[in-house]
């Protein structure tokens, strides 16, 4: 065992002999601290502060790597994309890329591998992660911890906190973090397996008629040519999206890394020609099966594939794409030669049900771990299970390398299914094939609290559910709660019930374009959570225990979250259902419908009618609001709603121009509104903490939400302002320009 003190409150921990393809950490300076240690007593690893107490037991090697730890009292958190509930103590875990599209309460692995979880004890919060490509194992215990990987030894990072916040600050500063997404990722999407050319068009002009806000259209795997990456069918001619360009829509592509064997097809045979594939044992091309039939796969570790793989997007851009969805890239690979020598083999024999068993297992899905071969850049040969993992993160690599050949200056939009530690850098990323359940309406939200906990703030689920029928109660509740989510995408499998927001009737698509406009009129508060996901790391979307995470009550609140900072969203998870409880976590929160307050810490019945869902705000909080628009950047200028909510409050608002790397340099405007009373009135303080962009908000209102009626006086930055009453709500209004 090896213990490094790293910059800070990091410790590097390394066992054995561990051997990753790809180094995933970046330097990173962490705030040191006194009150944390990792030390070695006695050839065993110990690691404590004031509550943490974690000790080694043992360490074994036999073909897999094994360290046991153990602990008293500790919750663990995160994983990355998981099934279950937030608390993940008692589970069994393993880090395998894969995709199993029946997301049943106890699948696993899922497509996305991030083996990194938060433990809390008591107080205290530690990050904990392990620094392996390949294929790991945990085991998480009332009395301890197990982890493992497939190598010959193992790197284990402890992560000091001592709050969450901090660890996962501190875990994203080492794997990265999330650059700002264009503006329009924001947006409400809308995407089906498979819209044609003809669909996409209609859909848009719908959206646009109906005057419900959309950004972004997707299309899915038929505008391919045979399934052929990098081609399109014959009827997506040359200038085919500036018509959707011109109404104000993005389009997204999607993306398979599976390339069809044909001689014919240009990508085939320039990625042939640099030997560009993976291989098998016998060191041919390894061939898989997927939409396009038989295939082979670029070997994405390679710089020089990855470069072929990002001018190869020309094909897409040329055409006027917008983003790039990433599907199948754990890489799941349905078929294989190999099973088809299987299945005669054994259908040849007597059917009985052991044979239809074991046919039946040839259909699985599997990991090719030990059969597939890649090289790095030295000519080094690496075994699959290494590189799965990293698979899809280096093949988003590859693709933020397309954006920027092709969309120089722009930020690139990147949805991607499968991933690893800090795919965020390059990636959003959706849950993949849920169902058009109510339970999986529920997991939903547990699921992505645990990626934006493993530094994932970018998350989403196809709202709707993905396989399976919707009906238009689900699709209301799932639109609702969809509003709230960092990634807010509509879509569907192919054969089921269409769920566009107007699918089921005027009742329920009122219902769905309420919420789409409600998520644009939040767009600048949205906008600003982004923001300090950009920044820190901070998920958009949190677990309630992030806001006191000694209170071992909110380790069990899976169905409740904060979205943003200040904005707790209590969806309806149950079909037939028109209220439920709501646990108000400690202080003042008011409901953002109708402003009744809560005293925190209480469980309440909560009144919600099918076009409702419970929100409240946080009392001391400022929420930012604008015009809903037909599509984010409509508009040049915008109005800025500022909403107080209680007696004093500070909130501070994000902007920039929402498509240019700009705000790298600097080209972004942070202002910083701090509210307070005095005795008949208000105070407010604005200022830009940073000022380098021109601005899109123009005109703006700050509004005291159920203002006592004897306040008189509103000052801003010491000036007295004109200010009147509408309905309970004390208003000023003023320029943006008269006072930055
Ligand atoms: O084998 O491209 O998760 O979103 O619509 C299914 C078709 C392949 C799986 C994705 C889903 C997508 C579908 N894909």
């Amino acid at each position: 065992m090896k213990i490094e003190k790293l910059d800070g409150s990091i410790f590097k921990v390394t066992y054995g002999k561990p051997q990753n393809p790809l180094e995933v950490v970046q330097n990173y300076h962490a705030g040191d601290s006194k009150d944390f240690s990792c030390t070695q007593e006695d050839d065993r690893l110990v690691v404590k502060d004031k509550e943490i107490l974690i000790t080694q037991k043992s360490e074994d090697f036999n073909g897999i790597f094994s360290v046991d730890f153990s602990c008293k009292d500790a919750h663990f958190f995160g994983f990355g994309e998981k099934m279950g509930y937030l608390d993940k103590k008692g589970r069994n875990f393993k880090m395998i890329n894969s995709d199993f599209p029946l997301h049943t309460p106890d699948v696993d692995p899922m497509y996305i591998s991030i083996p990194f979880f938060i433990a809390i004890f008591g107080k205290s919060a530690i990050g904990i992660f392990v620094d392996t490509t390949s294929y790991s194992f945990f085991n998480l215990r009332e009395d301890g911890f197990t982890i493992s990987a497939k190598d010959e030894g193992i790197t284990i990072y402890f992560i000091y906190g001592p709050d969450v916040k901090k660890v996962i600050g501190n875990f994203t500063g080492m794997v990265g973090r999330m650059e700002m997404p264009p503006a329009w990722a924001i947006g409400y999407q809308q995407s089906r397996w498979s819209y044609s050319k003809d669909d996409a068009i209609e859909i848009a002009k719908k959206m646009r008629q109906k005057e419900i806000p959309c950004d972004v259209i997707y299309l899915d795997i038929d505008y391919m040519d045979g399934y052929r990456v990098f081609t399109w069918k014959k009827d997506f001619e040359n200038g085919f999206s500036n018509y959707l360009h011109d109404m104000g829509f993005k389009l997204v592509t999607i993306v398979d890394p599976g390339i069809k064997i044909d001689e014919n097809y240009d990508i085939y045979r320039s990625a042939k020609s640099m030997d560009g594939f993976v291989k098998d044992k016998e060191g041919n091309d390894f061939v898989g099966y997927v939409w396009p039939g038989r295939c082979n796969f670029p070997d994405f570790l390679r710089s020089d594939v990855r470069e072929w793989w990002a001018r190869s997007h020309k094909a897409l851009f040329e055409k006027g794409i917008d983003g790039i969805w990433n599907d199948m890239n754990e890489p799941a690979i349905v078929w294989t030669d190999s099973k088809t020598r299987k299945v005669s083999e054994l259908f040849k024999r007597e059917i009985d049900f052991q044979i239809l068993g074991e046919a039946k297992t040839l259909f699985l899905q599997e990991d090719a771990g030990d059969e597939i071969l890649h090289k790095d850049d030295n000519g080094k040969v690496w075994p699959h299970y290494k590189v799965r993992n990293v698979y899809a993160y280096l093949e988003a690599m590859a693709t933020k390398r397309a954006f920027e050949l092709y969309r120089p200056g722009k930020r690139p939009f990147i949805l991607t299914r499968a991933g690893f530690a800090g795919i965020q850098k390059y990636a959003a990323v959706w849950t993949g094939d849920n169902s058009s359940w109510w339970e999986h309406l529920e997991i939903e939200m547990p699921i992505s609290m645990g990626l934006g906990l493993s530094g994932v703030a970018f998350t989403g689920a196809d709202v709707g559910g993905f396989g399976g029928d919707a009906n238009g109660e689900l699709l209301a509740r799932w639109m609702e709660m969809g509003a709230f989510f960092p990634f807010f995408r509509n879509h569907s499998a192919i054969g089921t019930a269409r769920q566009e927001p107007w699918s089921f009737g005027e009742k329920i698509e009122e219902i769905a374009k309420k919420y789409i406009r409600l998520r644009y009129e939040l767009f600048p508060y949205i906008y600003t959570a982004f923001y300090f996901a950009h920044k820190e790391g901070i998920p958009v979307m949190k677990p309630l225990f992030m806001l006191d995470q000694a209170n071992t009550d909110l380790y069990s609140i899976n169905d409740e979250f904060i979205f943003g900072d200040s904005i707790l969203v209590a969806p309806i998870t149950r079909p037939n259902t028109t209220w439920r409880t709501v646990y108000i976590p400690k202080d003042k929160w008011i409901d953002m419908r109708n402003g009744n307050l809560y005293e925190g810490d209480h469980v309440y019945k909560i009144d919600a009618p099918l076009d409702e869902i419970p929100v409240f705000v946080k009392d001391g909080s400022v929420i930012f609001r604008t015009d809903p628009v037909n599509y984010i950047f409509e508009k040049e200028k915008m109005n800025l709603y500022v909403d107080i909510y209680g007696n004093s409050a500070i909130g501070y608002l994000y902007e920039d121009d929402g498509e240019t790397l700009g705000y790298k340099e600097g080209n972004y405007n942070l202002y910083e509104f701090a509210i307070g009373s005095i005795p008949g009135g208000y105070t407010i303080g604005l200022k830009a903490l940073h000022h380098g962009y021109s601005g899109r908000y123009d005109k703006v209102w700050i509004r005291f939400l159920n203002a006592p009626r004897m306040i008189t006086k509103v000052t801003l930055n010491g000036k007295e302002m004109t200010n009147h009453f509408e309905g309970k709500d004390l208003v000023i209004e003023f320029q943006m320009k008269d006072v930055i």
